[in-house]
C-alpha cells in the first residue's frame, strides 16, 4: 500500500507558559543568591546556539559522547535476503536513515551454509531477527534445526521473531483466498518465474491456486493444482501433469504460543518476552539462546 508522502504528526503540548517563565525568573532573581534556571537558554534561537555550541572544537563532550556511543551501541547490521534487489532497496534506505550503521548485507538462502561477517567495531552481543512468521515455512523438524542455527550464533544475545497464531479458520482461509487474488497471483508467479529463467512453458492459466487450512497438521498448505492433464516442458525436460494433480508451493504453520514455546526450547532457545495484539492474531516474541 502506498503511504502518504507527507504524514502529519500531533503534538502533545505542554511548552511552559509566558506567566510560569516571570513567575520563576521574579523568584529566582529575587532570592538573595539570585539565580536563573538553565533550561529557559532553550528557546528557538538558544537551541540554535547550543547546535553550533556542540560543533565548537573546546565543546568536547557531544562528540566525545556520540563517539562512545558509536563504539558501545549497535555495531552492524547483517540483512540476509534471498531476492538481491530487495535486499539492496532495504539496505539503501537504511543507510540514509542511519548513516552511523555499518551494514553487510548478504543475499543468501538462510538456510544454507554461509558465514556472517563481522562488524569492524567490537560485537558484545548478536540479536537476529527474523520476521514475518516465516519460521512457519518450515517443516517441524528443519524448523527446530533452523533455530538451533540461530541458537548457536547467537550464543549469549537472542532472536526476534515474529510467529502467527492459531485462530479462527476462516480467518486464516481468507488470509491466503484474498478477493484480489493477489495471493494466487503471487502462488502463480513461481511459473512464470520458472518459464523465464528455465525456458519452461507452464500455461499459467492451467494452473489453479489452491490454499487450505489442515488443521491436523496446523498448517496452512497452497498448491498450484493442475486444471487439466497437460505436458509442461522445462529446458529439454517434458513433466506430465493429471487433472487435479498439485504441486505444493508453500506451508505456512501455525502456533499456540506453548507449541511455538516448545519447539523453541527443543532448540535451545526460552521465551523471554511476548507481545500480541489486541485480537491475539500475531506474536512478536524475544528469545534468548543460553
Ligand atoms: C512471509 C512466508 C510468512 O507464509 O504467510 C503470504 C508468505 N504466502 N501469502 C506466509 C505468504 C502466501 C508468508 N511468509
Amino acid at each position: 500500500m502506498l503511504q502518504d508522502r507527507k504524514r502529519s504528526v500531533l503534538l502533545y503540548d505542554f511548552e511552559p507558559e509566558r506567566d510560569t517563565f516571570r513567575e520563576e525568573v521574579l523568584q529566582g532573581l529575587q532570592d538573595s543568591r539570585k539565580e536563573l534556571p538553565s533550561k529557559y537558554f532553550y528557546d528557538d534561537v538558544g537551541s540554535q546556539l547550543f547546535e553550533q555550541i556542540c560543533a565548537l572544537d573546546e565543546y568536547y563532550l557531544t562528540r566525545t559522547e556520540l563517539r562512545i556511543m558509536q563504539e558501545q551501541s549497535p555495531a552492524g547490521y547483517v540483512p540476509i535476503d534471498i531476492s538481491k534487489e530487495q535486499l539492496m532497496r532495504s539496505v539503501t534506505s537504511l543507510t540514509i536513515a542511519y548513516p552511523a550503521l555499518e551494514v553487510l548485507p548478504i543475499c543468501a538462502d538462510y538456510t544454507s551454509d554461509f558465514a556472517i561477517p563481522s562488524p569492524t567495531k567490537p560485537v558484545s552481543r548478536r540479536v537476529a531477527y527474523f520476521p514475518g512468521s516465516t519460521i512457519g515455512n518450515f517443516d517441524r523438524e528443519p524448523a527446530k534445526r533452523f533455530l538451533q542455527q540461530i541458537a548457536k550464533v547467537c550464543k549469549g544475545g537472542g532472536l526476534l521473531i515474529g510467529v502467527d497464531l492459531k485462530k479462527d479458520f476462516n480467518v486464516l482461509h481468507r488470509a491466503y483466498n484474498d478477493s484480489q487474488e493477489v495471493t494466487a497471483q503471487f502462488n502463480r508467479h513461481l511459473l512464470v518465474r520458472i518459464n523465464q529463467e528455465l525456458d519452461a512453458d507452464f500455461q499459467l492459466d492451467q494452473f489453479g491456486h489452491y490454499a487450505f487450512y489442515n488443521p491436523g497438521q496446523s498448517r496452512i498448505e497452497m498448491h498450484l493444482v493442475s486444471l487439466k492433464n497437460q505436458v509442461v516442458r522445462i529446458g529439454e525436460v517434458e513433466i506430465s501433469f493429471k487433472l487435479g494433480e498439485s504441486i505444493w508451493t508453500e506451508s505456512s504453520y501455525k502456533f499456540t504460543l506453548e507449541e511455538f514455546a516448545q519447539l523453541a526450547a527443543t532448540a535451545g532457545l526460552r521465551v523471554e518476552r511476548v507481545w500480541t495484539d489486541a485480537q491475539q492474531l500475531f506474536s512478536v516474541q524475544y528469545l534468548t539462546a543460553s
